[in-house]
């Protein structure tokens, strides 16, 4: 027998019958907060973004040059959310989505060299809206399969008509050399239908070495080309790194 496929005034009858009213008004107000919640912290990832694109073309004006290759933002699917939270075994709620996860809203800053990926962090910090609540340097400290990436949880208002709302947002920085790496990983780690063995995962922290020395070796040649630039902003990395 074929399976019926319901369309949406069907779905809300067949609710009616088998869900009392105060139930299906609970479901809809829930869902609607969810969906206020996501586009707070679209806002949010607007405000980072901007923030970064601000740094991007100042530098661009002063050294010629560019520290920011490429900005992505992704709210994260709904599904994840779920399972992250079941994974928890937390409830699905407002209250506990905000309190409970970090990078909802995620911004991925691809930079030109390494040093720019401090010196961003650096200029992003010092603004006196944004708060740091949290730093994982996976430069300084890569994961063991090889991942590498400065992660930030930062706290930024958004203002909102009814007042000011401080709102969580996930940055991940990385040189292009490291969004190869991670890119490319990803993808091989995923591949459902192949199972992943131990020498592949030799073979892959083999190449994160590779990308590890060829951003060392770009930054040495930075370095010499562009002296100016950083004469006035020293080595930031020896300010900001994470033991
Ligand atoms: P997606 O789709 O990118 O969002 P937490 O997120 O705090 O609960 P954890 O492991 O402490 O968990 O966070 P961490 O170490 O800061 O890393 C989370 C994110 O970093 C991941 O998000 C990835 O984007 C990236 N990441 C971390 N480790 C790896 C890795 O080994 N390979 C690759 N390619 N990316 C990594 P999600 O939620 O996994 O996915």
């Amino acid at each position: 027998m074929d399976e019926h496929k319901w369309n949406e005034s069907e779905i809300k009858q067949k609710m009616q019958t088998l869900v009392d009213k105060e139930s299906i008004q609970w479901m809809q107000e829930r869902s609607q907060k969810i969906i206020t919640l996501m586009s707070y912290y679209k806002c949010a990832m607007m405000e980072v973004e901007t923030k970064l694109n601000v740094l991007n073309e100042e530098f661009s004006l002063q050294y010629d040059r560019n520290p920011i290759s490429s900005i992505k933002t992704r709210l994260k699917s709904f599904q994840s959310i779920r399972n992250k939270l079941e994974h928890q075994n937390l409830p699905l709620d407002v209250g506990t989505m905000e309190r409970n996860l970090n990078d909802i809203a995620g911004v991925r800053v691809i930079c030109s060299f390494r040093e720019d990926i401090y010196l961003l962090t650096e200029c992003l910090l010092q603004q006196d809206d944004i708060t740091l609540l949290e730093i994982k340097d996976y430069i300084a400290n890569p994961k063991p399969n090889g991942y590498r990436s400065l992660h930030l949880i930062l706290e930024i208002p958004i203002f909102l008509q009814a007042g000011k709302r401080n709102m969580k947002v996930e940055v991940q920085l990385r040189t292009i050399a490291m969004d190869c790496w991670a890119s490319l990983e990803h993808q091989l780690r995923y591949k459902k239908d192949t199972e992943f063995t131990e020498e592949m995962a030799e073979e892959l922290l083999e190449c994160a070495k590779i990308s590890e020395e060829l951003d060392i070796r770009m930054d040495h040649l930075r370095r010499q080309v562009i002296p100016k630039y950083h004469d006035d902003y020293g080595l930031v990395t020896e300010r900001i790194i994470v033991k």
